[in-house]
């Protein structure tokens, strides 16, 4: 991942999913959101990766990819940021780990590390994610955790991409 954050600005990533609806157009929907806030820039974004839920009851399979972006926002901001992104496709908590239409996920901002009850960065399940690590890998090597041997399980790469507006 080429390039140095602008100054005042922070490198974040932030994981997406979609298991439920139009998939793909879910998540562009999603990165065109992030492309015109005037506080984010969106960097780049991974290849699309179809993936085998992991947790929660039975269900479809996801629609999962990471964006890299430059930003101005706090870490909090960010989040909510996603949560919002997450209520303009209608997703409704029904249940933890459960199908939904949009999951934004902050993964890495910068070096920050965050403890909180509604945010912890790095996110602390990330590591063991196929669903995040291959999207990551492809974006920035240096940042993920290197595959298991036989490579990470249920997670398959697609021929789908998103665009960068
Ligand atoms: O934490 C993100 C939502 N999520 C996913 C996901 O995005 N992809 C896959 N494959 N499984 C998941 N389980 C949950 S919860």
């Amino acid at each position: 991942m080429p390039g140095i954050p602008h100054p005042g600005q922070e490198r974040a990533y932030l994981g997406i999913g979609s298991n439920l609806g139009d998939r793909l157009t879910i998540l562009q929907k999603a990165v065109d959101f992030l492309a015109r806030s005037p506080d984010i820039t969106v960097v780049a974004v991974s290849p699309v990766y179809e993936t085998d839920p992991v947790g929660g009851p039975e269900q479809g399979p996801y629609l999962n990819a990471v964006v890299a972006v430059e930003t101005t926002l706090d870490p909090y901001s960010l989040l909510k940021r996603g949560l919002i992104l997450e209520g303009l496709q209608r997703r409704v908590r029904k249940e933890r780990w459960g199908p939904r239409t949009l999951d934004v996920d902050v993964l890495l901002y910068g070096d920050l590390t965050v403890d909180e009850p509604h945010l912890q960065v790095p996110h602390p399940r990330m590591y063991e994610r196929g669903f995040v690590m291959a999207p990551l890998a492809d974006l920035d090597p240096g940042m993920a955790m290197e595959a298991p041997p036989g490579g990470w399980k249920g997670v398959r790469r697609t021929d789908l991409s998103l665009q960068v507006p």
